[in-house]
């Protein structure tokens, strides 16, 4: 199921709206002292090709941009911790200024949601007194936001909200929680108080459980959909998040001081940074354009050159990932960015000349751009990840062929930009195919003799918030265990095949290695050496070396699968994984986030009172009526 669209004209926030909240919330922030927590979770054993070197080395755009929210609003005691680089943090251990934080967030994807979940039930091990509100967020909770609650009297733990939303929606409830908040009162009391009174139902992209026991939900109400950020130049600058990063270590708690802003580039040369969002396809099996609720959402180029020049200035940073989901989808928003990025000038030399930068487009739209490209090399791009997919189409049709793919990647190539494919392999793709371009290595050949310096080749995999999500579980096609080993949420990250309907799956899995090993071998990186594919020194040979440490990871990983996979012992799962916990919007209705088979709450009536009376009344009221202790 995508995620529903609000209604037509609705979607975005009005412009100057997250502008003015950043305002309102500094204007309070001094009079709460509070220290809050960011954790980014990640599941090391998702490291392997194709990611096996940004999934460590860029330091992810989410919890930055949270801590960059938080710390520009006023609230500087803010850390933030990544499991990529602190495997062994522990929340329930954590003082932060020496005290338990007020605030634990948590943001994670689906495929660390099992880490996710490891941490907030670490966090609920503090004594609920001294509990920090718990908040998770990220492209987990987005789709998934029933996953950090639980209903089970017998196993307490969880978040106390989920957002499933961006910065606007966590700043919103920060400001109705810490408008209401009495003299010394914990955050997460004010926010135990105000929960069952129905004040937070007015902040969109939001869910919370309404239960009177601890760490048992009861019921979920879902707030609805976000109202998205149109104009991202509203966002707080991505420079305020590096410096509350957390040091790389091994302790369970905190280091005192965070990550100096002289070891950044060391840890995290590459910036990931938001340029655009959105993209006009509608490619069945992708969240993505309904995330977004079909809008296209961008900063200004000179925004954009603004970020790159303080992250180089503060922290020495040169290399820069656009988080786009297609940077090229709208022609003249595109070429606006890169004129003014062609433009700039950074302590005396060209942009392009301090910077490299990457992202990523499509075939359709290279081509679209094709007069361009040389205005993109001008502007610092220096590699562009392309959603080939298959390139005869026979998968999913957005604007490519063998013949358009061959043009796109030689004309990047002619202009110094180095051309990164991203296929999908499916079911009906064989591994080769004679004299036809229809199989997975002869896709493979061919892109590398057009210019291809990096390869990723995944499975088709269900995605939540896409089309195909439920279909995917109802036909029987998505696996609950294979080989008696069962079907994690690590192994969603389309590297492992866990849903096919192919009779010898184990082939595919095979398939996938096949193609990464034509790829990268010694023998292309010595040919790389000699006659490389990019006008970049070294890249090429560069990309080999990587690409050949991370397949060593991808066979040590994924081998054991296939053969689990040929051992023909398949079971299958047919119902889609949905919340066990009754969900309803605010007014009754079905929940926005609820899947098929998600039990409907039913709406009991509260006793509603504004944000003034529910303070001045909350000691009496039975709206707060919350148990201290399990
Ligand atoms: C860059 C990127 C990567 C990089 C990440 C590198 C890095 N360390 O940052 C690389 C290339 C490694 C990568 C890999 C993968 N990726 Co990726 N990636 C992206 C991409 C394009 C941008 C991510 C980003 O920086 N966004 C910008 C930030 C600001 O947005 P954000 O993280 O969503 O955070 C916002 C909100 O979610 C929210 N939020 C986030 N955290 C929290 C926490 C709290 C408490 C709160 C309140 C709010 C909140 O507020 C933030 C600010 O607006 C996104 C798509 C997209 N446009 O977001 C996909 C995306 C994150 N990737 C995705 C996937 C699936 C993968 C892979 C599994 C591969 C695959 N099958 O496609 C692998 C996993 C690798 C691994 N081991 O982790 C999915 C995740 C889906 C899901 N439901 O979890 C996404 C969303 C794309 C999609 N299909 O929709 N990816
Ligand atoms: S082109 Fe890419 S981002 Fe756009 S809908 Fe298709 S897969 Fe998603």
């Amino acid at each position: 199921m995508e995620l529903p669209r609000r209604n037509r004209g609705d979607e975005l926030l009005k412009p100057g709206e997250l502008l003015s909240l950043r305002r309102r919330l500094r204007s309070i922030a001094s009079r709460h002292d509070l220290a809050t927590v960011i954790a980014c979770a990640f599941d090391h054993r998702t490291r392997m090709l194709p990611f096996i070197y940004a999934d460590t080395r860029m330091a992810p755009a989410g919890v930055r941009a949270i801590g960059s929210a938080m710390f520009d609003v006023g609230f500087q005691k803010t850390r933030i911790v990544l499991q990529q680089w602190n495997r062994n943090f522990r929340p329930s251990q954590t003082r932060l200024d020496g005290r338990i934080p007020d605030i634990f967030m948590v943001s994670s994807m689906q495929i660390h949601s099992a880490e996710c979940r490891a941490l907030i039930r670490d966090a609920c091990r503090i004594d609920p007194v001294h509990r920090p509100l718990i908040i998770a967020g990220g492209p987990r909770t987005i789709y998934e936001p029933w996953d950090v609650f639980s209903d089970d009297p017998n196993d307490p733990w969880g978040a106390d909200a989920a957002v499933t939303g961006e910065e606007y929606v966590l700043l919103s409830l920060l400001e109705v929680l810490l408008s209401i908040r009495a003299n010394d009162e914990s955050l997460r009391t004010t926010f135990m108080r105000v929960r069952n009174s129905g004040i937070l139902d007015e902040i969109p992209g939001l869910v919370y459980a309404r239960t009177d026991r601890e760490g048992v939900a009861e019921e979920l109400v879902d707030t609805g959909i976000q109202r998205l950020l149109g104009d991202l130049d509203e966002l707080p600058h991505p420079v305020l998040g590096y410096q509350l990063l957390e040091p790389p270590s091994r302790k369970v708690m905190l280091g005192s001081q965070p990550l100096p802003a002289s070891r950044i580039r060391r840890y995290s040369p590459i910036a990931s940074l938001v340029l655009t969002l959105g993209c006009k396809f509608a490619c069945p099996y992708c969240p993505i354009p309904a995330y977004n609720q079909r809008q296209y959402r961008v900063k200004s180029g000179q925004r954009i050159a603004d970020e790159m020049t303080r992250l180089y200035k503060e922290y020495g940073v040169r290399g820069f990932f656009g988080a786009d989901d297609n940077f090229f989808n709208d022609r003249e928003r595109t070429l606006d960015i890169l004129e003014t990025l062609a433009r700039q000038r950074v302590d005396g030399s060209d942009l392009r000349h301090k910077f490299r930068w990457g992202t990523e487009v499509t075939v359709h739209d290279i081509l679209q751009m094709k007069e361009h490209l040389r205005k993109a090399r001008q502007a610092g791009i220096r590699a562009l990840w392309i959603g080939v997919e298959d390139m005869t189409a026979t998968l999913i049709r957005k604007g490519q062929s063998v013949d358009k793919t061959s043009e796109a990647f030689r004309r990047l190539q002619e202009c110094g930009i180095c051309p990164m494919p991203m296929m999908m392999h499916h079911d009906t793709q064989p591994l080769y195919t004679f004299g036809k371009p229809y199989g997975l290595i002869n896709q493979v050949r061919l892109l590398r003799k057009v210019g291809a310096t990096s390869l990723q080749v995944l499975m088709i995999t269900p995605a939540t918030g896409s089309k195909l999500y439920e279909e995917t579980f109802t036909s029987g096609m998505t696996y609950e265990s294979a080989g008696g080993r069962r079907v994690e949420p690590y192994m969603f990250d389309a590297n492992y095949v866990v849903a096919s309907k192919h009779a010898k799956p184990g082939r595919k899995q095979l398939n996938i290695m096949a193609a990464y090993l034509y790829f990268y071998n010694p023998l292309r990186f010595l040919i790389a050496l000699v006659r490389p594919k990019s006008k970049l020194y070294l890249a090429d040979a560069g990309m080999q070396l990587i690409g050949m440490w991370g397949l060593t990871q991808t066979i040590r990983r994924t081998f054991g699968w296939a053969l689990r996979l040929m051992s023909g012992d398949i079971q299958r799962k047919t119902e889609v994984p949905a919340s066990r916990i009754p969900m309803r919007g605010v007014d009754g209705t079905t929940a926005s986030h609820a899947l098929p088979g998600t039990p409907q709450a039913e709406l009991v009536q509260m006793n509603v009172k504004s944000p003034g009376e529910s303070h001045k009344h909350s000691e009496e009221s039975g709206v707060d009526a919350w148990p201290a202790q399990k």
